[in-house]
């Protein structure tokens, strides 16, 4: 409307204007080649010219801009979080309207963040990303910049899903060769928080003394649905499982070279974050109260992962036998990611 009425004004007050603006009873406002201001301005007005009085003919409004963002807006997130998409289209008669479900919602490192569902981004790694939008109509917002970053540990987002605390003596769950009653000791801890998190800095300890039995290097990047096992000796590298890790024991006390040290009678497994204190997960056996220790095989949280009693590995549903180390004990893969966020 203030086209209209600027341009009245202009052909009243202006007649010198009037070849540019068209002005007089005809329509000729249509824009006139490289003259690109004047083109765009006098196109709209041709559209609610109404010379007739009524409103016949107006041709349906087109998208003239369009902006994502994410609600609530946050420019750093933790793995802990995911973000919300929101895709608003304004329209040449000034009216908007929400396109986010005729829009397509891309990552541009889905390695760092991925879109599982339609419009709610999933972190998955540390990493900084754009999320590109592509409109059905009208033109590309401009792509939506952020940074991931690892959450902290909490409480709770890491359980023993295995221990082998009395490895038969002729078992050889390493792989390396060698049946050792220390070195094939493991406990199979699984990422049961449904987020990315680092066990940078953490710990395990068995009880009774005042040192940890092994520090995970920084960074040790465990995803939602995936493991780590972490043996008390002996070489890993014949080990290898979809969505698993494997490490070996170690520590900075030359003194201490026992392994993880789960004693046959009782003991109690426990992780402790990197600030040395918060208990992450504890889990007593035998003696220690708790499940009672099996000779030969291990004990595994019955239903895995999500579980809170232990039963022998070898009652489980289509247990492969004594021990699983990275897989479940049916021998099946870990889902990772893939399984804990369906498309
Ligand atoms: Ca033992
Ligand atoms: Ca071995
Ligand atoms: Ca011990
Ligand atoms: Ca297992």
């Amino acid at each position: 409307m203030s086209h209209i009425s600027t341009r009245l004004v202009l052909c009243t007050f202006a007649p010198l204007l009037v070849s540019l603006y068209g002005c007089g009873p005809d329509q000729t406002l249509a824009p006139t080649g490289d003259d690109t201001a004047i083109g765009s301005d006098s196109d709209s007005n041709s559209d609610s010219d109404s010379n007739s009085g009524t409103d016949d003919t107006a041709p349906a409004a087109t998208i003239t801009s369009v902006e994502a963002k994410l609600v609530p807006a946050a420019t750093t997130i933790t793995t802990r979080q995911t973000v919300h998409v929101v895709v608003t289209a304004t329209w040449s008669d000034g009216t908007t309207s929400d396109v986010t479900a005729d829009s397509e919602i891309q990552s541009s490192a889905r390695s760092i963040l991925d879109f599982f569902a339609h419009d709610i981004g999933q972190p998955l790694l540390a990493g900084t990303v754009n999320i590109q939008v592509h409109p059905e109509d009208g033109p590309d917002p401009a792509p939506i910049p952020l940074t991931v970053t690892l959450a902290a540990l909490q409480a709770g987002d890491l359980v023993f899903n295995e221990l082998l605390i009395d490895p038969a003596t002729t078992a050889d769950p390493n792989k390396d060769g060698k049946s050792d009653a220390v070195d094939d000791e493991f406990v199979e801890i699984a990422n049961a928080s449904g987020v990315t998190v680092d066990l940078g800095g953490v710990t395990f300890w068995d009880s009774g003394v005042d040192t940890p039995r092994h520090t995970f290097a920084s960074p040790t990047i465990l995803q939602a649905g995936q493991v780590i096992v972490l043996f008390g000796g002996g070489t890993v590298t014949a080990l290898s499982a979809a969505n698993a890790q494997f490490v070996v024991a170690a520590n900075d006390d030359v003194g201490l070279q026992y392994g993880i040290a789960m004693n046959n009678d009782g003991d109690v497994a426990n992780l402790r974050a990197a600030d040395g204190t918060t208990t992450l997960a504890s889990t007593p056996f035998g003696s220690a109260g708790g499940p009672a220790v099996v000779s030969d095989a291990s004990l595994v949280l019955s239903p895995e992962v999500s579980g809170t009693s232990y039963t022998h590995h070898g009652y489980v549903s289509g247990s492969i036998g004594a021990q699983s180390p990275g897989t479940h004990a049916d021998g099946s893969a870990f889902s990772g990611p893939a399984g804990v966020y369906p498309r």
